[in-house]
């Protein structure tokens, strides 16, 4: 049965005749020299892709004698690709490609061309693409190159196999088999990754172990790291700011104590002998509890340049997070960060990145832009979001996140002026940085279809393919994955598409609608809990609903959190007037009787946002209904059984959202508006 572990790389035949015939016609042979693995891995994917989608064998040839050849080379590798002198390449870099139609020897052929044979792999799987998405291949004139340089996942895998905030299995590392057992699920993994031109993984836990730092580990990771290589994949590795202590012996971690210094100077070297291409660390610190330099009493970028020296020789980055923060009573969490490292501009090291949340609390529903984005002109910012869907329904939810994505990379900082969108500064063109950079937390396991929900795969789709492109559509990517994943019928294709790009205000709307957050159970982070209390948190600090109304007022007259916005911000979120209904209660306290836009008083508005959501869910449920002969059996039952579920949730989250707020509001459900008994 069709079990969504061939992700979008199914490759199922292309039935409709004419344009069968179409692409068999202009792809007939692979030409291409050389035999690096990336190189084989492209002709290997080709070759396995063209017999699924159009059951032809491609013979690899030395030269181009036929019409219908497929030329693949780099100049340098390839006489055939020299001699064509494509002007084309000089500005594709490492991994940019060209696709393109033309005549060699008089024979009609197809070239994938470029600088390097990574670039050939990628370009591999750009041609596949569009078999799969039933574009013609005739004519082509294709020239791509990532936008960003960095493209990498997060993984939050522990060496016990478990994820944190993984709702899809255990970990697909195996610790205990490798280094010597290599599961072939290690190359799918690489596979998939290229084919959406992903260039890096983090393998462990930023709540991490110092013994992913032992030589035993590493070895294990050079396995790994071994395995990716041909599809372009470098390894990093989380270094808990501790190790020299836990695992070196030494009695401090003090980034300027002269021991500690060479220590990691050692560990770094220690770690290219094994891991030659190693990409760096990943550094979660003196945040929610783990070591950092605070300890010692130095800074962060005191810390991060430590590490950044060590790694230097090597050109190796450290990818340093500024997701900090402390519980302190009348302190706005959704300032820290800013006020911590808004004041180190300029002072790290040119390999180091730092790395903050697309927000500024902690990847909620919706959230404004983190303010550092804009206000670190200096510092190479390497953007996280969360693919993980640990705000969002876990994987029983039927969330897209490409538009989550998309809104917070399009939202323009005003830091150089109008267009100083999020995707400018991470892309490092506002500033011109050397190094650029985008993380997200995968949403991988060892479940057979990698992420649980059918529909999860879409978010590592998408996360790879704007990490590649930030400008790019989510709707295009979404008839791209669509396509690839499921179906090319339009009759499917269209319907689900629609719902896919609605659905993550769907769940902001049955979640936390009008800029509400953190308001899930504050154990589990599933399930509403605007009432929830825990050992040093609680919920109703993040709504602070009252008899008067609700929301955190972070306006001047507030908290102030507005300031650390530009100006054209400022005053758009100052503004109870301007701001964006979709963040009013993020950036305001907000009378219940308050009329909105639409004419509805802020409870109405509330209530009605809630409702609208879980109805939004209900006909999801009936498109899904509708569309059972179009869809293989087994994923058809599971999103089925996932959308029924969903359902359920949405409604808990209504019920126990909206009579929780009525004890303040102390008003009656609109008209027409009955909580289930
Ligand atoms: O959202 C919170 C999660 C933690 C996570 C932390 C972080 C890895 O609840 O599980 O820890 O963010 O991003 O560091």
């Amino acid at each position: 049965a069709e079990n969504g572990y061939d992700l979008w790389l199914r490759y199922k035949p292309v039935h409709e005749t004419s344009l069968k015939n179409n692409y068999q016609s202009v792809i007939k042979q692979i030409s291409a020299s050389g035999n690096s693995a990336s190189l084989i891995a492209a002709i290997t994917e080709l070759q396995i892709g063209m017999k699924g989608l159009l059951n032809v064998s491609l013979p690899h040839v030395k030269t181009v004698n036929v019409n219908g050849t497929l030329l693949l080379g780099t100049p340098s590798t390839n006489a055939a690709i020299a001699r064509l002198n494509l002007a084309e390449l000089k500005d594709l870099g490492k991994e940019g490609y060209l696709i393109k139609s033309l005549q060699i020897n008089r024979r009609s052929c197809t070239v994938i061309a470029s600088n390097t044979d990574i670039g050939l792999l990628y370009g591999s799987y750009h041609l596949l693409r569009l078999i799969q998405t039933r574009h013609s291949i005739q004519k082509l004139l294709i020239v791509e190159k990532p936008k960003i340089q960095l493209r990498v996942l997060n993984h939050w895998d522990n060496l016990n196999g478990t994820v944190e905030r993984g709702y899809a299995g255990s970990s697909l590392w195996d610790w205990q088999r490798l280094p010597g057992y290599l599961d072939p699920r290690y190359t799918d993994y690489a596979r998939a990754n290229a084919s959406i031109g992903i260039n890096g993984t983090v393998i462990n836990n930023v709540n991490a172990s110092a013994k992913s730092l032992t030589k035993t580990y590493l070895l294990k990771a050079a396995a790994l790291a071994d395995v990716f290589r041909p599809y372009g994949i470098k390894v990093y590795l989380t270094a808990r700011f501790s190790a020299p202590i836990e695992i070196g012996g030494l009695k401090t971690a003090d980034p300027l104590d002269p021991e500690v210094i060479k220590w990691w100077k050692l560990k770094v070297d220690e770690i290219y002998r094994y891991i030659p291409d190693f990409g760096g660390f990943l550094v979660k610190a003196n945040s929610e509890g783990q070591p950092g330099p605070q300890d010692y009493k130095r800074s962060h970028a005191e810390g991060a340049n430590m590490m950044a020296d060590a790694l230097a020789p090597h050109n190796g980055v450290v990818m340093w997070r500024a997701f900090v923060y402390e519980n302190i009573k009348g302190e706005d969490r959704a300032k820290q960060a800013y006020q911590e490292f808004k004041k180190f501009d300029g002072d790290f090291k040119s390999n180091v990145l730092l790395q903050p949340k697309n927000g500024p609390i902690d990847f909620q529903p919706r959230e404004p832009f983190h303010p550092l984005f804009g206000a670190m002109s200096k510092t190479q910012l390497m953007l996280e979001f969360q693919i993980t869907q640990e705000y969002l329904g876990f994987a029983t939810h039927l969330v897209y996140l490409a538009p989550m994505f998309k809104e917070t990379l399009s939202t323009d900082t005003y830091a150089k002026g109008k267009g100083s969108t999020i995707a400018k500064i991470v892309e490092g063109k506002l500033e011109s940085h050397q190094i650029s950079g985008i993380a997200g937390v995968a949403n991988i396991g060892s479940d057979i279809n990698w992420t649980g929900h059918p529909f999860a795969q879409s978010n590592w789709y998408a996360f790879g393919r704007m990490a590649w492109n930030p400008e790019a559509s989510p709707e295009t990517i979404a008839d791209d994955w669509l396509k690839m994943t499921f179906s090319t019928d339009p009759s499917f294709v269209v319907p689900v598409k629609e719902y896919m790009l609605a659905s993550r205000e769907h769940a902001v709307h049955y979640m936390m609608p009008l800029g509400l957050n953190h308001i899930m159970n504050l154990g589990t982070h599933y399930g509403p809990g605007p009432w929830d209390k825990i050992p040093g948190w609680n919920a109703h600090d993040y709504h602070l609903a009252d008899a008067e109304g609700l929301g955190v007022d972070r306006t001047d007259k507030g908290s102030n959190a507005v300031e650390q916005y530009f100006p054209e911000v400022r005053q758009k979120y100052n503004d109870i007037k301007s701001i964006p209904p979709e963040l009013l209660l993020w950036f305001h306290h907000v009378p219940w009787k308050y009329r909105m836009p639409t004419g509805k008083s802020l409870w109405e508005e509330l209530v009605y946002t809630y409702y609208s959501g879980v109805s939004a869910v209900e006909k999801m449920q009936n498109t899904w209904d509708g569309l059972k002969d179009k869809v293989d059996p087994l994923r058809f039952v599971q999103v089925k059984q996932l959308l029924a579920e969903q359902q359920r949730e949405a409604a808990w989250w209504r019920d126990g959202s909206v009579l929780y707020f009525q004890t303040y509001s102390k008003m009656p459900l609109p008209q027409g508006f009955k909580v289930p008994a």
